[in-house]
């Protein structure tokens, strides 16, 4: 309780100091304390809930995307604990964050956790992921114990999985066909690559994780940015134990994979990549090249040291996996993540 108490003071004072006309921070402290003191914990205004979720993502170290932090749509879904409820408007969230291609980041924020009443929590890695994909194995799986028959065909989207507490039997939901965006991958100048059938979503939208805000738990908080294309076209399609495609693509393009020194992964990647951002540039998909993202990181890093902030950054998830060297987010080091630092958004343990 002293923790919340404490916990909560600090994100009240935060809110004033970066919200200078929000009114007097002392009277709402008081009336936070005695929340606190009544029921175990207490309810954020609007403005605070919104102000919470833009700083989590301004704290999130891992995130080279922060520059547009400000502009971070905030849905105030805390009425909402049904599972049911969850998956209809996570439904909704990807159709608004999807806008027809132009991408909008977004976060939807559900029920909280309460003293004795845990919110309710997806258990989804993102809103959308692919039953094929290796990283879905587990998810797969148990969708399958709920009773899910798909599963068979490449790139089918699995169902979202929500749990209404951590001690329930989870629920899965099929996604509506108006909620998913694709994009089909084709090579800007190799016919033959869109014969290798590839494909994938528009929306990344993280839904593994909690939002943290002075003291209070959001177990289900779903949110989304657009994709660096390095995402699809380094890790998701080319790491070996996810799609493993660079052999593939070697052979379509016929590198010498006998050798190594041929560097034909590194050729490989290369064409993956292009074919992926050139796919959703034709498809007027929102998404941003790795050079692009770089550059405007640096300038969240400038346009935060003019407003007196330091950038806590982790070098190795925020240097781009092609051409790391090559962008000028690898020539530099950066002020190290704070584990304490909050708002935040933080991993929940998979359950
Ligand atoms: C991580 C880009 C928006 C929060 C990342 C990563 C990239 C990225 C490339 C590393 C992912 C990986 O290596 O798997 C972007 C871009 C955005 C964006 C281009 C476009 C607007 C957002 C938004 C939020 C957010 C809106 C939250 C409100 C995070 C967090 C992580 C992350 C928490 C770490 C995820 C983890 O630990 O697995 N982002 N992001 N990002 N981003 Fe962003
Ligand atoms: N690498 C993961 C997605 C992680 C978050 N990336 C973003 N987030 N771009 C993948 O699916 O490839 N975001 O909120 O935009």
């Amino acid at each position: 309780m002293a923790e919340r108490v404490h916990a909560a003071d600090a994100f009240i004072r935060q809110f004033a100091e970066e919200n200078p006309d929000s009114g007097d921070p002392e009277r709402r402290r008081r009336e936070v304390r005695r929340a606190i003191e009544s029921y175990g914990t207490y309810e954020h205004t609007t403005d605070e809930l919104v102000f919470g979720a833009r700083v989590a993502w301004r704290n999130a170290a891992r995130c080279i995307g922060r520059l547009y932090w400000r502009s971070l749509v905030v849905r105030d879904l805390r009425h909402l604990r049904h599972p049911d409820d969850i998956a209809e408007q996570s439904f909704e969230h990807l159709r608004l964050a999807g806008n027809g291609g132009r991408i909008r980041p977004v976060i939807s924020v559900f029920a909280p956790d309460r003293p004795g009443r845990p919110g309710a929590r997806l258990l989804s890695e993102q809103l959308v992921r692919y039953a094929d994909d290796p990283a879905s194995a587990e998810r797969l799986t148990l969708a399958r114990n709920l009773g899910w028959k798909g599963g068979k065909e490449e790139f089918e989207p699995l169902p979202l999985l929500v749990q209404a507490a951590p001690d329930r039997t989870p629920e899965y939901y099929e996604l509506p066909e108006d909620a998913l965006l694709e994009v089909e991958l084709r090579h800007p100048h190799h016919s033959g690559f869109a014969g290798l059938g590839l494909r994938w979503y528009a929306v990344p939208a993280v839904s593994d994780m909690r939002l943290e805000i002075g003291g209070v738990s959001y177990p289900a908080a779903p949110f989304n940015g657009w994709y660096m294309g390095t995402e699809i076209g380094s890790r998701n399609l080319g790491d070996s134990d996810r799609y493993d495609l660079l052999p593939s693509v070697a052979a379509l393009f016929d590198l010498d994979t006998a050798s190594d020194r041929s560097l034909w992964r590194d050729r490989a990647l290369v064409e993956l990549n292009l074919a992926v951002l050139h796919s959703f540039h034709e498809s007027g998909v929102t998404m941003a090249d790795h050079h692009t993202e770089s550059a405007r990181f640096l300038a969240h890093i400038e346009r935060e040291r003019r407003n007196g902030r330091a950038v806590p950054a982790d070098w190795s998830w925020i240097v781009p996996p092609l051409s790391g060297s090559a962008t000028p987010v690898f020539h530099r080091t950066y002020d190290p993540p704070d584990a304490g630092l909050r708002p935040a958004l933080l991993r929940r343990p998979a359950n």
